[in-house]
């Protein structure tokens, strides 16, 4: 049967058809509903009861095809299940920071989730210039206690394997291998490029030899490093945000993946955030730097506020399990010397992956609004320079950048040598 979209009054009806739901909205004849979805993928309502509007869900329906580009491009609905299991283990691990799943309807490929009415998506706030007091510690959290807890350093191994043969994701993998690690890397005809982007800028993603071979590894890690339960799409439009609170939405892109991709989308977006700002900072007049170190500081502070509560996770399980990933014998000192020698490899994926995620949004199709909503065409090509150049550094020098402050010091470095451009 062909797809076709709901209408808000058979979505009311559907919505006064589960007991759980009505229960929360109230009467069908009562709702109002707006269809609000503007991502890649899938229709997004808002309902809310037009009497109490404090009641109010929202429902995420996966139609049989990419929403940005249409019935041209046909997707599996099956998706929807993915990010509903996602949500539902992600909210398990960490309640505070996903939403809640209400209904979840396997025929219909739609569910009903907690309604963030008073919260933002991360990239707006950010091209807006705010910020966040709590946000570094929330996706710190975030991060180590999903990463953590799917992966065999916390899972029975059985468990483990059981677990990421039921998150088999291909087709959504298939999109990230081809949009992230192979299409920007070669003359394929979805790549959209700004057009006062150099043509050699270009050209280096597709002769540079150490560049091909270091997304080339990044690749060849994103298919084969089944290591944890991954969000498989964190950029800052996967985050809503307040003041208070920190949320981590649409899991569609789900996984067992390494561990370093969901901490280099995100670290990636804050730097393309960086770079943007250069131009949204200076509207009206204003000194960009102030909140370009911002943004910096959290960069620095999600990574050290992760790998600080990641290698807690390790060590009080490690102690309260009595099992030790590399054998019951090991001393104190060969524990800590591999978990630095972990966490010194998980740093230099996130890097190559925050490379890959850069470059993807410069080239390829599907981009960044802090990148696209530059209407000057030399500034956003100047930017996007630096993005480029800012990507290679990070997969070519992923092994040697030796912490997260070199990675805010490279990216100033690209700043200011771009100022003298
Ligand atoms: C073709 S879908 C484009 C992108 O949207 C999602 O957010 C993912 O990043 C995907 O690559
Ligand atoms: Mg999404």
């Amino acid at each position: 049967m062909e797809f076709e979209a709901f209408t808000a009054q058979e979505l009311a009806a559907y919505l006064g058809g589960v007991p759980d739901v009505r229960a929360l909205l109230g009467d069908p004849g009562d709702l109002e509903v707006a269809e609000v979805g503007d991502g890649n993928l899938n229709y997004v309502y808002f309902v809310k009861n037009a009497k109490t509007p404090g009641r109010s869900v929202v429902v995420k329906q996966a139609p049989p095809f990419l929403r940005l580009v249409g019935k041209t491009w046909p997707l599996s609905c099956q998706r929807m299940e993915h990010e509903v299991a996602a949500l539902r283990r992600f909210g398990a691990l960490c309640p505070q920071h996903v939403p809640k799943v209400y209904h979840a309807d396997s025929k219909r490929f739609l569910m009903v989730m907690q309604h963030l009415a008073s919260h933002r998506i991360l990239r707006q706030g950010l091209m807006d210039g705010v910020t966040y007091p709590r946000l570094a510690d929330h996706l710190s959290t975030y991060l180590a206690n999903t990463l953590f807890h799917g992966s065999d350093l916390f899972l029975a191994p059985d468990i483990k394997k059981q677990a990421a043969s039921a998150a088999v994701n291909a087709e959504l993998c298939k999109i990230t291998e081809d949009l992230v690690f192979t299409f920007p890397f070669e003359d394929h005809p979805s790549n959209v490029y700004s057009p006062a982007l150099p043509e050699d800028a270009i050209e280096r993603l597709r002769t540079h030899e150490p560049l091909r071979i270091a997304a080339a590894d990044m690749k060849w890690a994103f298919m084969n490093h089944a290591e944890t339960l991954l969000h498989g799409d964190l950029h800052t439009g996967s985050i809503m945000v307040d003041e208070e609170e920190t949320f981590v939405i649409d899991p569609e892109f789900a996984f067992y993946g390494p561990m370093g991709f969901d901490i280099g989308a995100l670290l990636a977006n804050l730097l393309l955030a960086y770079f943007s700002r250069d131009w949204h900072g200076r509207i009206d007049g204003h000194d960009p730097g102030p909140y370009q170190e911002w943004l910096l500081e959290q960069m620095m502070r999600i990574w050290s506020g992760f790998s600080a509560r990641f290698i807690e996770l390790w060590r009080d399980h490690e102690s309260r399990s009595k099992r030790r990933f590399i054998g019951a014998d090991a001393d104190s000192r060969a524990l800590g010397a591999y978990r630095t020698h972990f966490m010194r490899r998980l740093f230099a994926d996130t890097l190559g992956f925050a490379g890959c995620k850069m470059i993807r949004r410069i080239v390829g199709m599907a981009k960044v609004a802090e990148i696209t909503r530059i209407p000057d065409a030399e500034a956003r090509a100047r930017i996007e320079v630096r993005c480029l150049r800012c990507a290679e550094a990070l997969l070519v020098g992923r092994a040697s950048l030796g912490d997260i402050e070199q990675v805010a010091m490279l990216a100033r470095e690209m700043q200011r040598d771009a100022a003298t451009m």
